[in-house]
């Protein structure tokens, strides 16, 4: 009963909507990127009601209702997407944007997607985690004939199982993959209270791992790299092009994570423990869970992550391995740290005067640097924070916690202004003790005085290792 009374209220939200009969026979309205921004959630505009997610950089696509089955259409084509301010990639994907446009369903809904091809080549569409008939899950030869250019093809199935999936070729996949086709799906439980595991949550946010290999000054990737990425996104964007995640204080956040790059990542978030809540599998039972601060999300898997935002702050979330909060760099450049090459420089100026000297002290000058880059290139290290350089790129966001936002309010808050005497300050009492050298042969620790350089040793790079 409440169900029919649902499906009407749908049809008569789609009168109103002025979408015939006539209208209802032909294939549904294309809809199209909204451009690189973080869309306000869609509150579904007809069919069982749910809690729409938040699309980090990204967007949830329309759908009809047609005698009762919710009907979307897919379609996949060459896109231009901004990584972050600065450069643009060629990429493919759906609907003018890459990664597609979130799918969002109901548990026991009735689906029939269309999907057109506009790409140069055959593709498919895989439902990735669904239970669905074999001949809907979308394997290019094996499940059915691949989609040739300029065909349009139909996918219909029940939305079986509640939980976070995803969509990407199974054609071509290695190339297909890796120009950004791919989107996340997300089926809403019918019964949140009743369905075991699952949690309302007030801030229910998504994103893809994705990676792309782009040459500086190029935009379209190198789609044979299997491991050296130089582009590490979320949602195709890399920092500090990813927008914040804005909770108010207190909220139950939840963030779905899915993984289609070529690597793992452990993904961590600073200042909250939170739970492992689901994977591509479903909703985690309550017993197997424990607190983390980091979880590793392998190739091919999704995870959703829970927590109190209790805490307010700019709390960081990001990949834990530090090559992935990092933009296009040659990863081939000699460690110069300790290497003194001010003897060096002004001979190889007299052949190349813009020559810098770099790294010896690190690389974090990097980011400060005003180096003239190729054009369409982000800078390795970037972004800007209240007290200076962030040093930050690829895979790095910040989760906003603040006091009395409203419900929906996802508006970037600015900086967070801790209370006074809570920010970590410089030690204005005596000075540090004398530099340490490393411990002698006898075992003995030797004290020189400030100043006096330690005794590095430079050491000659391993030629034989570039990947990792
Ligand atoms: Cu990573």
């Amino acid at each position: 009963m409440t169900q029919r009374r649902m499906f009407l209220s749908g049809a008569a939200l789609l009168g109103a909507a002025g979408v015939s009969r006539a209208a209802l026979a032909g294939l549904p309205e294309i809809s199209s990127d909204p451009g690189p921004v973080t869309a306000a959630p869609l509150a579904p505009s007809a069919g069982r009601p749910y809690r729409p997610v938040v699309t980090l950089n990204g967007w949830s696509l329309p759908f009809r209702m047609n005698r009762g089955v919710k009907e979307f259409h897919l379609v996949a084509e060459a896109v231009q997407r901004e990584i972050a301010p600065g450069m643009s990639a060629s990429l493919w994907g759906y609907n003018g944007s890459s990664p597609g446009p979130t799918i969002e369903v109901v548990e026991g809904d009735r689906l029939r997607i269309f999907v057109t091809n506009r790409l140069p080549e055959a593709t498919a569409l895989h439902w990735h985690g669904q239970r669905l008939p074999n001949g809907m899950d979308g394997v290019a030869g094996l499940t059915q004939p691949a989609i040739a250019p300029g065909k349009t093809f139909v996918y219909e199935f029940e939305a079986r199982r509640p939980g976070c999936f995803m969509y990407h070729p199974h054609a071509d996949e290695m190339v297909q993959m890796a120009m950004g086709m791919m989107g996340l799906w997300i089926t809403h439980p019918k019964q949140p209270a009743r369905t075991p595991g699952y949690a309302e949550v007030d801030r229910d946010f998504c994103f893809l791992l994705n990676a792309f290999d782009i040459e500086p000054g190029a935009a379209v990737p190198k789609v044979n790299t299997m491991l050296d990425f130089n582009l590490w996104c979320w949602n195709s964007r890399a920092f500090p092009g990813i927008d914040p995640l804005v909770v108010r204080r207190g909220d139950r956040v939840r963030i779905r994570i899915g993984n289609l790059t070529m690597t793992n990542h452990p993904i961590h978030l600073h200042g909250h423990e939170f739970t492992v809540t689901g994977t591509d599998g479903g909703s985690t039972p309550p017993a197997s869970r424990w607190p983390e601060v980091t979880t590793d999300i392998a190739v091919g898997q999704m995870r959703a992550i829970e927590f109190i935002a209790d805490a307010p702050g700019d709390w960081a979330l990001h990949c834990h391995k530090s090559h992935h909060t990092m933009n296009a760099m040659g990863h081939s450049v000699p460690t110069m740290i300790g290497v003194d090459q001010k003897p060096v420089l002004a001979r190889i100026r007299q052949l190349v005067p813009d020559y810098m000297a770099m790294g010896e002290q690190g690389m974090a000058e990097m980011a400060e640097m005003e180096m003239p880059l190729p054009e369409n290139t982000l800078p390795m290290m970037t972004g800007s924070g209240p007290y200076g350089g962030v040093a930050m790129g690829g895979m790095f966001s910040v989760l906003k916690v603040r006091d009395g936002l409203a419900r929906d309010d996802y508006k970037d808050p600015g900086w967070y202004q801790p209370p006074p005497g809570s920010v970590a300050r410089e030690w204005t009492g005596a000075a540090a003790p004398a530099l340490r050298q490393p411990a002698a042969a006898g075992g003995a620790d030797a004290t020189a005085s400030p100043g006096t350089a330690p005794a590095w040793r430079a050491r000659k790079p391993d030629a034989g290792h570039h990947g990792h």
